[in-house]
Order: structure tokens, then sequence, then C-alpha cells
């Protein structure tokens, strides 16, 4: 008796079973949501999701749950987290290759950000990153960071002398605020007590940061210095890459990139608006700052001991070059 029904039983865990070859995803980003890396986050989980019909599930870990930026990346090294997406700054540490595309004064809009960062160029900036254990993705982006500060306010570089700034933790961005006069202190995102507590008087990110951290609370003066364009760069673990079948690789690939490009139109679009925002809680915001002052003080950077692995050196030169 026992065996007609054991049979059948089997049969349907056999064909059950192996159907459902769900691949869950965790992903990670530091910011809350409404953040620009949770916007990219919350795009892809909801595309991958519905076209994969359930196949491929998201997990989206954020608002510091795993970690600064650096120690979700240290994860995703060890595929404990399978995606980040994280603001170029901290990839530093891990590859200095990511110094290319901070670069101050680099970028002079969005348009040529993308050209380089979605080229060739980008295109190595990602291959490079397998060298410490991440599929480099794709690039999204926080977007120009502006100067906050609460003592006074900022037009010209000697108004920056002294002023005690938090820095990523990048050796390249406390080179620039060195250079410019200021006090770097470098720190992990995020930031909101430190401000408020006077630990330091000011920091640098783009409009949406402002926004959504509510740093207009805390932060008197805003500098519009757009002097770095700061991207974010989405990563895969490279062990866990390697695990896929090359249509998953594809499939997750194209996806992010989809919602990559998504979030940076969205966050262009909602500049306008931050900005009569934050005029309107109070802040007293300089437009027009003496820009060439600020960059004549950076100028010469590329030659820093920051600058000095042949392999970042070179793919300087040759985003310079294309950006001229
Ligand atoms: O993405 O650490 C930073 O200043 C980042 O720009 C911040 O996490 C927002």
């Amino acid at each position: 008796m026992i065996r007609f029904f054991i049979l059948p039983l089997l049969l349907l865990t056999v064909w059950c079973g192996p159907v459902a070859a769900e691949l869950n995803i965790k992903l990670g980003v530091v910011t809350k949501p409404g953040s620009a890396q949770n916007i990219v986050a919350e795009k892809f989980k909801e595309l991958i999701e519905v076209r994969s019909k359930g196949d491929i599930r998201v997990r989206i870990y954020h608002s510091k749950s795993i970690g600064n930026e650096t120690e979700i990346l240290q994860q995703v090294q060890m595929n404990t987290v399978q995606m980040a997406i994280i603001t170029a700054g901290p990839f530093d540490t891990f590859d200095p290759i990511v110094r290319v595309v901070n670069y101050p004064f680099l970028f002079r809009n969005h348009a040529q950000a993308d050209a380089v960062l979605d080229g060739p160029l980008g295109a190595e900036v990602l291959k490079s990153l397998e060298g410490s254990g991440f599929k480099g993705l794709c690039f999204s982006e926080n977007g120009f960071r502006n100067l906050s500060n609460n003592r006074r306010p900022v037009r010209a570089p000697a108004d920056v002398e002294g002023l005690k700034i938090r820095v990523m933790a990048s050796a390249l961005h406390k080179a620039i605020w060195q250079r410019l006069g200021a006090n770097p202190t470098p720190m992990p995102w995020p930031i909101y007590t430190e401000l408020e507590q006077g630990v330091i008087d000011g920091q640098e990110n783009p409009l949406w940061v402002m926004v959504e951290y509510r740093l207009y609370e805390i932060q008197k003066y805003m500098t519009l210095t757009r002097h770095v364009y700061s991207p974010h760069i989405s990563v895969a673990s490279l062990a866990w890459w390697y695990t896929l079948a090359p249509a998953a690789q594809k499939r997750i690939g194209d996806t992010i990139t989809e919602a990559a490009k998504f979030q940076r139109r969205d966050n262009r679009e909602k500049n306008a608006e931050r900005l009569a925002f934050l005029r309107k809680k109070g802040m007293q915001i300089e437009a027009a700052p003496d820009t060439d002052a600020f960059r004549a003080k950076v100028a010469g950077l590329q030659d820093m001991e920051i600058y000095q692995d042949p392999k970042v050196k070179d793919l300087l030169a040759r985003i310079v070059e294309a950006t001229r």
C-alpha cells in the first residue's frame, strides 16, 4: 500500500523542488529611504522581482543597519552581502582608481559626467574594482557636492580657513580640504549629531542630502561650490558573481543600470525645488562663489602622492583630456 503513496509524493518533491531556483540578494546601502542610493536600490528591486517573476528576490538593508559604507563593502568582499550601492568616496581605501572620478572640478556638467562614466573610461574604473573583490556594475549619482557650515558665509577659499569640515573616508577628499585651508576630519555617514554638537563646523554633500537629512536645521550657510561630482558605484560580490549563470548576470547588470539611469534623472529634476526649499528654511546660500579661486587652490593635486600609482595617474590623464 505504502509504495503507491510514496512514489507520487517523491515525484512531487522532485518536480517542485528545483523549479523554484530562487536567487536571494542581500543589497546594502548606508542611507535611509528617500536617499539617492535607496532610490536606485528600490527601483532595482521592483524591476527585477517583477521581470524574473519572483525568481530573483532582493532584500534591501538600509539606514546603517549593516554598518557604514566601508563596512558594507567589506561584507560584499566576503559575500555575506551580495550587492551594494556605495558613494565613490569610501572606495578610495579599497582601490585608489576611484580618485580619478572624484577629482575636483573634473566634470563641468551632468552630460559630461554621464558621457565619461557610461563610456570606456568609466568601464576601466569598474573593471579595476575586480582587484578588490567587487564586480563593478554601473554609476548612479549623489551629484555635485556643495559646502555647508555653521560659522560664516563662504564665497572664496579664504573664508574656508580653519573650518572643521567632515569628509568621507577618502585620502583625496582630505587632501582637497587641506589644500583649501580647512581642517578636514574623516568620519563615516551619517553626521547630524556631530554637526549639531559642533564637533565639526561643516560638511560637503549634494542638495538632496541637505534636504533628506535635514541639515538645514543645523547648518546656516551653504555655498554652491560643486567642487566634486560624486557618483555612487553599484557593485556585486565578485565571489558571488562567479557562481551566477550568464543569463542571471546579464539580467542583474542590465536592471541595475536601468535603475541607476532612472535615479540620475530623478535626482537632477528635483534640484531646483530643493534649493528653493532650503532657502525657505532660512539657509543663507552663496550661489555664485569664486569658483576660479577654489579651482586654482586645488590645481596640481594630480602631482600628489595619492595619484602616483601609474594606473591611476594614467587614467586620470586620459579623463582630464576627455573633459577638456
Ligand atoms: O550619500 O558620506 C557622504 O558624505 C555621502 O555622500 C553620504 O552618505 C550621502
